[in-house]
């Protein structure tokens, strides 16, 4: 017997890979709409305003060669604290531990105080990948001043490498990917190739609803109010969902309503078609407000939210 063979009689990895990705940086630049990319699907909300994304979402890419487990984590807070801030952040430090390699995006040509406080937030003894994101916007077109951009931003932390990506165009993201997969150990798959997060259903009818408030409502509103499912049924090949969205204050009903109902049919006609499209099937949505105050700084509630 050749002894050099007795390994293949164990079931091995046969040199594939799998393993975990935190994406983290400050609230903004990008985080989800590139873990969309990376796996091919929205399963993380987005939204031109900061701190859209408030709970860690797992996005999965498998392929011939490789898992690859994202963690997508809530952009990290620096300006005021509260329950909720701190909470955030507390999911983001913990989201960092435990994973294979860390990308750090930061946004093209722009390196604010914030990306700096997240950046003493990342340890040192994980691989952290310096990920440049947005270089389709013109300021970025540069090349040389792009190059500069990245030289200083690596010289104040020992970054494993870097790339840079267009979430939103999609471009490099195949190759941040093959970037990625020599930090992962070599295991046999933990997920099911056909897997592409470990939400549940009911976790992403809650978040749909939560992006259609963001895309409606001014500045402040979105961040005052929560989205909770009061129930999610499975009827004769169709999914029955009830959501309740719970703002702080009597007055601040109205302006998810709106004039005649107008703002919030909108929002539920477009959070169903977004739900009919993830499920691959006919959905039944209601949504209504609720008002309940002082959410974002009880932490009782915080945890009864999962947050
Ligand atoms: N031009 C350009 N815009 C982008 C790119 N990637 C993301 N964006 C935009 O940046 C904004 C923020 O994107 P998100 O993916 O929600 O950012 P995030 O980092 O997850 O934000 P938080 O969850 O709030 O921390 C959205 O308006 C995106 O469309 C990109 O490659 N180029
Ligand atoms: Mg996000």
């Amino acid at each position: 017997m050749n002894i050099e063979n007795t390994n293949d009689m164990l079931p091995t990895a046969d040199g594939y890979r799998c393993g975990f990705v935190a994406i983290v940086g400050r609230p903004n630049v990008g985080k989800s709409t590139l873990m969309n990319h990376l796996i091919g699907q929205k399963i993380s909300i987005t939204s031109k305003k900061a701190q859209t994304t408030r709970h860690k979402v797992t996005g999965i890419y498998t392929d011939d060669t490789a898992q690859l487990v994202f963690v997508d984590t809530p952009g990290f807070q620096t300006d005021h604290r509260n329950a909720l801030n701190d909470r955030l952040n507390l999911n983001v430090t913990e989201a960092m531990s435990g994973v294979d390699v860390i990308v750090f995006v930061v946004e093209a040509m722009r390196f604010t105080e914030a990306d700096r406080t997240v950046m003493k937030q990342l340890p040192k003894h994980t691989p952290v990948l310096l990920v440049v994101n947005k270089i389709d916007k013109d300021k970025a077109k540069d090349k040389l001043a792009l190059q500069a951009f990245i030289d200083t931003v690596s010289a104040e932390f020992e970054f494993a490498g870097h790339e840079v990506v267009s979430a939103k165009h999609g471009l490099r993201i195949a190759h941040l990917l093959e970037t990625l997969k020599p930090y992962l150990p070599e295991s046999i798959p933990l997920y099911p190739e056909d897997m592409v997060t470990d939400k549940s259903s009911r976790f992403l009818a809650m978040e749909i609803v939560r992006e259609k408030l963001f895309r409606y409502l001014g500045e402040e509103l979105p961040y005052a109010m929560n989205v909770e499912v009061e129930q999610f049924q499975e009827e004769n090949g169709m999914y029955h969902i009830y959501i309740a969205v719970l703002v702080d204050k009597e007055n601040q009903k109205p302006i998810v309503i709106g004039k005649g109902g107008e703002k919030l049919k909108k929002i539920s006609t477009e959070a169903r078609l977004d739900m009919e499209k993830l499920f691959d099937t006919k959905v039944f949505l209601k949504v209504w407000v609720k008002v309940k105050s002082g959410w974002a700084d009880d932490v009782r509630f915080l945890k009864e939210l999962g947050l």
